[in-house]
């Protein structure tokens, strides 16, 4: 067994093909750091790896559909021993499907997010949380979002996903505290990744409004964060940080142009 507060941590970060996740893998490669990344898009996973060799850490590229139940099973149940005792896992993947109103919103977006940001984050938290709790030590990171805080307009299902997320967290923290196991969240406002991108079904341009006349977030702003969560000392738990631009005052107020 090895204390989590040891410096060259191993960890689980899924979605990090892009944005956060992509962020945050680079800003945690310290010497001697064990990252394991995981995503669908393994040419990108490949190349991360790449970068974080290049940053004297190691890396594990496992691609799998986290919808998938059991290639999330084959993929951690499978992971080559030396990376089993993985001190922190950083749930990220997820995505945004459209912007609706809720009669006219479609079924397959809806679905993609509740099977993605909530399902998905459960298959994996099931496995890596039972393994943490039998090694006697482990943080888990969720990344939320103001969506999880908030409602807005056309929000709908992505926001319901959130608020789910910001529950299991505090609920997860009760059921696992007394356990060794820290639980903790970031919950960013507008940050521009491919989020947008994805939100409106590859439209790049409609997802470049989202960010016009603002300053948004970029993801390695949001990894600054989770890296302040991850390296804190043992003692102390950052439950949760609300991480906004300075030009967003809530989900609906958004100050744009000079
Ligand atoms: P990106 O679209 O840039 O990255 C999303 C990541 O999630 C990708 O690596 C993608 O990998 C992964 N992912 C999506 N679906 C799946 C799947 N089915 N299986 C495995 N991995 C999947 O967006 P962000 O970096 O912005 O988003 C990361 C997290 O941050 C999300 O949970 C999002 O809700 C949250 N967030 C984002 C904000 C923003 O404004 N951007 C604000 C607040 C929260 P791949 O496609 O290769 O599978
Ligand atoms: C992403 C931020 O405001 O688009 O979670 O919902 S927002």
């Amino acid at each position: 067994m090895k204390p989590s507060q040891e410096l060259n941590k191993t960890l689980l970060i899924t979605g990090a093909t892009s944005g956060i996740g992509e962020a945050t893998a680079i800003r945690l490669s310290k010497k001697d750091a064990r990252l394991i990344i995981t995503g669908r898009r393994a040419d990108r996973l490949e190349k991360l790896a790449e970068q974080i060799h290049s940053l004297g850490a190691k890396a594990l590229c496992l691609a799998f559909d986290i919808r998938d139940k059991d290639a999330v099973n084959h993929a951690i149940l499978n992971m080559p021993d030396e990376w089993k005792l993985i001190d922190v896992l950083i749930n990220n993947a997820g995505l945004a499907a459209g912007l609706s109103p809720i009669h006219s919103g479609l079924m397959d977006d809806w679905e993609r997010m509740i099977d993605t940001n909530l399902k998905g984050l459960l298959y994996i938290t099931r496995l890596i949380s039972e393994q943490m709790v039998q090694q006697g030590f482990g943080h888990i990171i969720n990344v939320g979002s103001i969506a999880g805080k908030e409602v807005y307009p056309n929000g709908n299902v992505y926001v319901a996903t959130k608020h789910a997320v910001d529950s299991l967290t505090r609920a997860m923290r009760m059921d696992l505290y007394d356990k060794g196991v820290k639980v903790s969240s970031v919950s960013p406002g507008l940050v521009e990744t491919e989020f947008s991108i994805v939100r409106f079904h590859g439209d790049a341009e409609k997802a470049a409004q989202v960010y016009k006349g603002l300053q948004p977030l970029n993801a390695m702003d949001v990894a600054d964060a989770i890296a302040y969560i991850v390296n804190a000392p043992a003692h102390v738990n950052v439950a949760d940080i609300l991480l906004l631009p300075a030009a967003q005052g809530s989900s609906r107020d958004v100050k744009r142009g000079i």
